[in-house]
């Protein structure tokens, strides 16, 4: 099934732990700081992969999660680093925050892109050790990794795109000058998702994408074609495509006409980019219908060849045209991110709650995990437990909400008195 948009969420890996340890070998009273620091968590990258032609993996499996780096140990052992995940989407897809839809990347080169990045490893107690604090009795906690929830949605790399009302030989043209072998009927609608083709021009190549369809009111929904335009967005010239032989009953001025109505409805600049106008199925059209049609449109002051896509008379013409055009054009058109992160959490947040017997009790799980791993007797360990409260703004919180000297405060399982 072609899906071109998805809605998950990533998570990227949480930093390992550092560790509190001290050597320890027989007959080696004392020994030194030991514990190694926590590895990286792993992070989130997109790339692209020409293999890929849709979001259809990103539509049943909803939350993408990297490891988590390991805790450091004793022995100065460091906590391995999780590997990165490196998922593969589409050439084209453009990632976008949710909420702000907000461009993150636009995934249309050949490197990976970081999208969701991995927390940091918290240092080891080895690493706090310092000639007047030799006996460091804490470590650091490794820091979260960032988690969005994400768009997807593919927007289709292609210099060339292929618009035309159903059966007017869009796929047929398509594989006559590419490496594509879309599907080609006589009936309409017989393409329901976009092919690329590459198309080799002399010492030059392109990429060409034939969508689907358009018919009248395809801007209101009708048809397939209108959601598949999103899919020439971005390519720098369109190739429109009109029976010329109005072989369906239609009058190829009328077709013409209505597919560039179609355009402009649905975005003005769509409308306004170079096309080539080519007639096809000359075989079937008298000179009379072709010349008609050429006059048209080079009264309207554009180019128009004409050619059968069957007998291929005339298809090299319109590559030739094809190519000469692209060299005047800019490059195709990247979407430049526009994401601001948001604000960085410490990984220090806490609230602070107030029961009926006045007990303070601050929740901070970052803080339990400190006091877990210090020993309050220890006078380092306290200073460095007392910075922390310090540095997070609890005790300014404290003091805001009206904490007196000798009030209780409870840390998880821990109780302490309030000493100013
Ligand atoms: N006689 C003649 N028939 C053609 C020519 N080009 C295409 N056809 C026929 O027209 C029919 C439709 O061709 P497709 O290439 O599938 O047309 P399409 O524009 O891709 O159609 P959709 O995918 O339905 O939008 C097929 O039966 C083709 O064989 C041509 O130059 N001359
Ligand atoms: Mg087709």
């Amino acid at each position: 099934m072609f899906i071109d948009k998805a809605r998950i969420r990533f998570v990227a890996g949480k930093g390992g732990d550092g560790a509190v340890s001290f050597h320890r070998e027989k007959y080696v009273a004392a020994g030194g700081p030991d514990g190694g620091d926590g590895g990286n968590g792993g992070s989130i990258y997109l790339v692209a992969d020409d293999h890929l032609s849709t979001l259809a993996d990103y539509k049943y499996r909803k939350k993408y999660q990297a490891e988590d780096g390991e805790n450091g140990r004793g022995n100065r052992c460091h906590g391995k680093s999780a590997d990165n995940l490196i998922l593969k989407v589409p050439r084209g897809t453009i990632v976008r925050e949710y909420e702000s839809g907000q461009i993150m990347a636009d995934v249309s080169g050949d490197e990976p892109v970081l999208i969701c990045k991995g927390g940091r490893g918290g240092f080891g107690n080895a690493k706090f050790a310092t000639p007047t604090r030799q006996i460091p009795r804490f470590a650091k906690t490794g820091t979260q990794g960032e988690a969005y929830d994400i768009s997807l949605e593919l927007k289709l790399i292609a210099d060339v795109g292929l618009i035309g009302f159903p059966n007017v030989g869009k796929s047929t043209f398509l594989s006559v000058i590419s490496n594509a072998k879309p599907k080609i009927a006589n009936y309409h609608f017989t393409t329901l998702s976009p092919n690329l083709g590459v198309v080799k021009y002399k010492d030059t190549s392109f990429v060409a994408a034939d969508i689907p369809g358009l018919i009248e009111g395809a801007s209101k929904g009708i048809g397939l074609g209108y959601d598949f335009l999103r899919h020439i967005e971005r390519c720098r010239l369109l190739v429109h495509i009109v029976d010329i032989s109005g072989s369906e009953g239609r009058d190829p001025i009328d077709d013409y006409n209505q597919i560039n109505e179609e355009l402009r409805a649905f975005n003005p600049e769509l409308a306004a980019r170079t096309q080539i106008v080519v007639g096809n199925k000359t075989d079937l059209a008298s000179d009379e219908d072709v010349e008609r049609f050429r006059s048209y449109i080079e009264d309207k002051g554009f180019k128009c060849i004409t050619m059968s896509a069957i007998t291929t008379e005339g298809v090299q013409t319109v590559v030739a045209a094809c190519a000469e055009e692209l060299s005047k054009l800019p490059p195709v058109k990247k979407y430049e991110p526009d994401f601001v992160k948001p604000e960085k959490k410490s990984g220090r947040e806490f609230q602070i709650e107030r029961d009926d017997s006045g007990e303070w009790e601050i929740i901070a799980p970052w803080l339990e995990r400190i006091l877990m791993q210090s020993n309050i007797d220890d006078y380092e360990s306290l200073m460095y437990f007392q910075n922390s409260l310090a540095d997070s703004g609890i005790l300014e919180r404290l003091e805001q909400m009206g904490v007196q000297e000798g009030d209780s405060i409870r840390i998880g399982d821990y109780q302490f008195d309030y000493v100013t």
